[in-house]
This record gives C-alpha cells, sequence and structure tokens, in this order.
C-alpha cells in the first residue's frame, strides 16, 4: 500500500519537475519557492540525489548579495501569478541580484535542514563544501539583518515570510492597518482554486500593503523596522532557523570550518526563545509583536512546533503534547476526525477550510511527528503518521485538507505533500 503511495508522490514531483527546479503545483504556483524547494529536496534525496542537488542549486541562484535567498525565484515562461516580479521590482535595491527575478522577502531556512538530508545520505562532504559559504550567508543575514539588537530572535517582515500566510497569528496586527485607500491588484489565486479556499481579498490588501511598503523603501531593512507595522518574532521561523543553525554547524565541522558562530546564535537562540516566547500560564510558545513590544496569544500549530527544533524543555514538551491531545484543541472529537488542525479548535478564528486557519498541512503533521518522537512520545507520533498517510490514500495528495471531514481543498497535486509522504514512508531518518 505505501509502495503505491511513494510511486503516486514520485509522479507529482515527476509532472511538477520544471528542469532543475520543482514549481510546488502545476497552475496555481507555477514559479519557484523557498521552502516548498526545500520539503521537495527533502522527498527527492530518497531517490535521486543528483536532482536534490540540483533543486538547492536552483535555489541558490537567486540568493541576493546580502544573503537572503528569496520566497520566490520566478520562472520566465509564465506569468500567471500574482503578484509577479514587476510588483515586486526587486532592482530598487542594490542588494537584488541582477540577472534573477525574485520577490524581495524570505521564508523560513528549511534549505540547511534539506542539504544536512542530502549530504548525510550521501555520506560525502563535497555537496557540503560547495554550499556551505551560500547557507553561512544567508544565515549570517538571518542573524544580523533580522536581528540587529542580537536579541537572538529573527523577526519577519511580511505573513508570507512565516509561511502560514493567514494564520490567526498575524490577524491583530493586520486588523490595525488602517488602508486609506484599497491598493490596486488583481489576484490570479481565487480564480485557480474556490475563492473560499484562499486568503480573503481583505487579507490580501493588507498582504499587498506590506509588499507595497518594503519595495517603496527600496527593501532597507531598518526603514521597514522602523516604518512597518508587521515586525514579528515568528515562532515556526525560529524554531526552523534553530533546526537549520544546528545543521549548519554539522556541515562546517564536517568539512573543517569553525562551529563557533552558529553554537553562539543557538545559545542565544534558546534563552531569548524561552524567556520570550513561553507561555507559562497557557503552555504555549507565543510570538512576539517586536513593533508593539507584545506577546500574540494565538493557540495555533506554531506554538507547537519547538518541539521539532527541541527547544522546548522536557516539562513544556509534556504540557505540548497535553493540547496536542485535547479534542477541544488539536485531537479529534465528534466533529473532527482528522489531526493535526493548524489552528486549535477553540480559537474564535477556526475555520476548517481557512488556509492557514485550521485546515491540515502535511508540512505541519510531518514537523510534529519528527518533534514527537525527538521527545520520546513514539506512540503519538506513529498515529499522526499512519493519519497522515490515510488522509493522503483517502484524498490525493492537496495542499490542505479539510480537519471535519478529511477532503483535500487548495490545490490537488501540491508538491510537498508529496515530497514529505515519501520521507514519512520511507522514514529512514539519515
Ligand atoms: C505566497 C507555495 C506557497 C507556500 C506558502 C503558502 C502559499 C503563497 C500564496 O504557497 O503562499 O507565498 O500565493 O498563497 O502559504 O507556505 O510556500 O506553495
Amino acid at each position: 500500500m505505501n509502495r503505491l503511495l511513494v510511486d503516486r508522490a514520485r509522479r507529482v514531483l515527476a509532472a511538477n519537475d520544471l528542469g532543475t527546479s520543482t514549481k510546488p503545483s502545476p497552475a496555481l504556483y507555477p514559479h519557484q519557492w523557498n521552502w516548498d524547494s526545500a520539503f521537495i529536496a527533502i522527498g527527492l534525496a530518497h531517490y535521486d540525489l543528483e536532482r536534490a542537488k540540483a533543486e538547492i542549486r536552483s535555489l541558490l541562484v537567486g540568493q541576493w548579495r546580502n544573503g537572503m535567498i528569496p520566497h520566490i525565484i520566478f520562472n520566465s515562461d509564465t506569468s500567471a501569478y500574482f503578484p509577479d516580479p514587476h510588483s515586486w521590482q526587486i532592482a530598487r535595491s542594490s542588494d537584488a541580484p541582477a540577472s534573477i527575478l525574485t520577490s524581495g522577502i524570505t521564508q523560513p531556512p528549511m534549505i540547511t535542514i534539506a542539504v544536512r538530508d542530502i549530504v548525510r545520505r550521501e555520506n560525502r562532504a563535497d555537496f557540503a563544501r560547495e554550499v556551505f559559504r551560500a547557507l553561512l550567508a544567508y544565515h549570517r543575514w538571518f542573524h544580523h539583518d533580522r536581528d540587529p539588537r542580537g536579541e537572538g530572535l529573527v523577526s519577519i517582515i511580511h505573513p508570507w515570510e512565516s509561511g502560514m500566510d493567514n494564520s490567526p497569528r498575524w490577524l491583530e496586527i493586520l486588523d490595525q492597518i488602517k488602508l486609506e485607500k484599497r491598493p490596486t491588484y488583481k489576484r490570479e489565486d481565487n480564480t485557480l482554486v474556490p475563492p473560499d479556499e484562499r486568503p480573503t481579498d481583505a487579507d490580501y490588501d493588507r498582504f499587498i500593503f506590506l509588499m507595497d511598503l518594503a519595495r517603496n523603501l527600496n527593501y532597507n531593512r531598518a526603514e521597514i523596522f522602523a516604518n512597518s507595522p508587521f515586525v514579528v518574532q515568528d515562532v515556526l521561523l525560529n524554531s526552523i532557523l534553530f533546526c537549520a543553525d544546528d545543521a549548519l554547524r554539522e556541515l562546517a565541522a564536517l568539512i573543517g570550518e569553525p562551529t563557533e558562530e552558529p553554537e553562539q546564535w543557538m545559545h542565544k537562540t534558546r534563552l531569548t526563545f524561552q524567556s520570550r516566547l513561553w507561555n507559562d500560564a497557557d503552555a504555549l510558545f507565543y510570538d512576539f509583536d517586536r513593533r508593539g513590544e507584545r506577546t500574540i496569544h494565538e493557540n495555533t500549530i506554531a506554538a507547537l512546533i519547538p518541539l521539532y527544533a527541541g527547544l522546548a524543555t522536557k516539562g513544556q514538551a509534556d504540557r505540548l503534547v497535553k493540547h496536542m491531545t485535547s479534542p477541544e484543541e488539536y485531537a479529534p472529537d465528534t466533529a473532527t476526525a482528522f489531526r493535526v488542525p493548524t489552528a486549535s479548535k477553540s480559537s474564535k478564528y477556526f475555520a476548517p477550510r481557512g488556509y492557514w486557519r485550521g485546515p491540515i498541512w502535511i508540512n505541519m503533521n510531518w514537523f510534529l511527528i519528527r518533534g514527537l518522537e525527538r521527545y520520546g512520545y513514539t506512540e503519538l507520533a506513529e498515529e499522526i503518521r499512519a493519519d497522515t498517510l490515510a488522509l493522503i490514500e483517502r484524498s490525493g495528495f492537496h495542499e490542505y485538507f479539510n480537519p471535519q471531514t478529511g477532503e483535500g481543498d487548495g490545490t490537488d497535486t501540491f508538491s510537498w505533500s508529496a515530497a514529505l509522504v515519501i520521507d514519512l514512508v520511507e522514514d529512514d531518518t539519515p
């Protein structure tokens, strides 16, 4: 059964293959996305290491001079996606690459974790040697540019940077953005899938407002930090960066480069993660609104992802697992058969078809499975793995799934759903 699933998953990746990169889906997402490509490389590494390396190399082609790896690298063969290169106008920044079109923001740095997977599977250091400098530059950019005060937590400047675009976590800040007039733009996404399975126009107005703001400030970080209402220390991105720092440390050790820098980053992150993001009363990790200097009290799946990174103490992990196993929050109940929803069912924003406001996403289940394994909750990890595979078996490689009915929503044949299913079935963590 599972072998058949792997074959089907490989076919999804082959169908979305653009040669040296893979688009997330056939029509809705026709370009290369940053963390998608990293998840895809993790899947590809199980059966085609050369193609997995090509996926990483093509992502690095879009790297900015300041080290940032952008969230989208545009495929020049198509213009069917909004926002397009003209919306971003990255040439306004002297840091942007000259001959390649990209967006002007980033996404969670899964790339370094994917590179470590590839290097471990190959059991050779060549690829680590090849990409180490570029990865180091990306991490330095995160830690210096996005954490200018050296606090140990980096900030995101757009919900798209979190990868969880319309999460309830961002709503309070976005609601405070009062638009004098609506930005003018034409969406493509809600013509390709049912509009109620996409972020709303009100969400998009704010996404575009923040994109325009960053562009109009020529992607100057100091100006953006000073002027944007959205500067957030995101639990998810900081968890992934912590894991990525650890992967970078391992790559450095392998090729004889110094390991102190990533070690220091990790040390600082661990301290501030605990002191600023852990909320002991609610027993959840919460994002911190850096601009407004306040905690964002939203119970979403992001609050549990520090398990993946090993950033929770054993006691905190036990308490996080209680949320996961509570039927009022993340566990199945009479109305909700499938898990794990991306927002707690107790949240007033919970919406079973609402994109990142409740539906199940395969990458989030994958993070939780890996996190539960790390803390020794093997039975629960096993249950969620079995549920995840059963869901795909039942509804196909959709972008996300309704936790009440199990139906697949958003786009079909979604690349990371396929890639991570391969990783979950093979499950021979290198
Ligand atoms: C904006 C490609 C991307 C994912 C994100 C997901 C969605 C884009 C969009 O698709 O975002 O970046 O157009 O909605 O939220 O996580 O990387 O799959």
